[in-house]
């Protein structure tokens, strides 16, 4: 008799253990991602309008998407390309979210991998415009302009 309980209870810890093992497994939660994947993660930002800024294109993305300017005043985008995939980049603005209309500033050169150049923006009025590399649609981004 005394065996036979000994037997059920090493089955339960087993059991039970087994379970613990596979709530284990599933946290709920996504995976970690090795750091060797090449999207650029958001850096902390100031809200307060420049007339300079540098965004750095890694991994296809932008490593920001959200611009300040200062209104009236010419502004310095700097393309910082870290591509190690071959891809160039370039800065273009629209005043239409969509990018599809209102362009109003129009890259004349791409920047190559391993290459930082400057976009020189002409003065903008206050107010929301948008970005993107005319390559890759998918990088794009939200420019607001304020004194
Ligand atoms: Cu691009």
């Amino acid at each position: 008799m005394r065996r036979t309980f000994t037997a059920l209870a090493l089955i339960l810890v087993l059991a039970s253990a087994a379970a613990a093992c596979s709530k284990q497994r599933d946290t709920g939660f996504p995976p970690i991602k090795p750091s060797s994947s090449a999207s650029a993660s958001p850096r902390p930002q100031s809200t307060v309008p420049v007339t300079a800024v540098t965004l750095i294109g890694k991994g296809i993305q932008w490593d920001l998407s959200q611009l300040y300017f200062v209104a009236n005043q010419k502004v310095t985008v700097t393309v910082d390309n870290q591509e190690t995939n071959g891809a160039a980049h370039n800065f273009a603005l629209f005043t239409d979210p969509n990018r599809q209309l209102g362009q109003i500033f129009a890259p004349k050169v791409d920047t190559q991998p391993g290459q930082k150049l400057d976009y020189v923006v002409q003065a903008l009025k206050a107010g929301t415009y948008y970005f993107e590399c005319f390559i890759h649609p998918s990088m794009h981004g939200t420019v607001t302009v304020a004194k």
